[in-house]
């Protein structure tokens, strides 16, 4: 079912700060951003030959990605697995008894759908992800 990992993500304070470390230090190319009103953050990403780089940012106190920084700092924040349907994927994982956070896709970055596992599932928090048009 999973095709490959999409993106690995990490969560961050400042993106404009990080996306500069991330092209001077490691030299990755952030080849793209976007504001993910829905999820209440803002991303970055960085394209290597298989597997991207996400930066995430919350944009306030209500995301969700804001109360995991104040409790762990920032870091790994979850692996993206890629999907050819996420719809499928749904009906499957819940066939399965996964513990879902949604039981619809939401609107991911990129025009892409996506749903989460919870973090207790497998000590990590996982999203499924179907690849959008841009
Ligand atoms: C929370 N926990 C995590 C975690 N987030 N563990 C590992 N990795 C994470 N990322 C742990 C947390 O430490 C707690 O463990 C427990 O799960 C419950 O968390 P909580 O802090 O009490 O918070 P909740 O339950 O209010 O919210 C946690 C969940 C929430 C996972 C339900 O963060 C959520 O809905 N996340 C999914 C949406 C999301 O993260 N969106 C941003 C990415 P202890 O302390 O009980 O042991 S947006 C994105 O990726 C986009 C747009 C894209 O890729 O296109």
């Amino acid at each position: 079912m999973f095709t490959n990992i999409d993106h690995m993500a990490i969560c961050v304070k400042d993106l404009n700060n990080s996306i500069y470390k991330y092209e001077t230090e490691l030299q990755l190319n952030c080849s793209y951003r976007e504001i993910v009103e829905e999820q209440g953050v803002e991303v970055a990403f960085f394209e290597t030959e298989n597997v991207n780089i996400e930066l995430i940012q919350p944009l306030s106190p209500n995301s969700p990605v804001y109360k995991y920084i104040e409790k762990k700092g920032e870091g790994l924040h979850h692996i993206a697995f890629r999907v050819e349907n996420i719809d499928e994927a749904i009906t499957d994982l819940k066939k399965r008894q996964f513990h879902l956070l949604q039981d619809t896709p939401r609107k991911g970055s990129h025009g892409s759908k996506i749903f989460f596992i919870h973090p207790k599932q497998f000590g990590m928090l996982i999203e499924i992800v179907e690849k959008g048009e841009l």
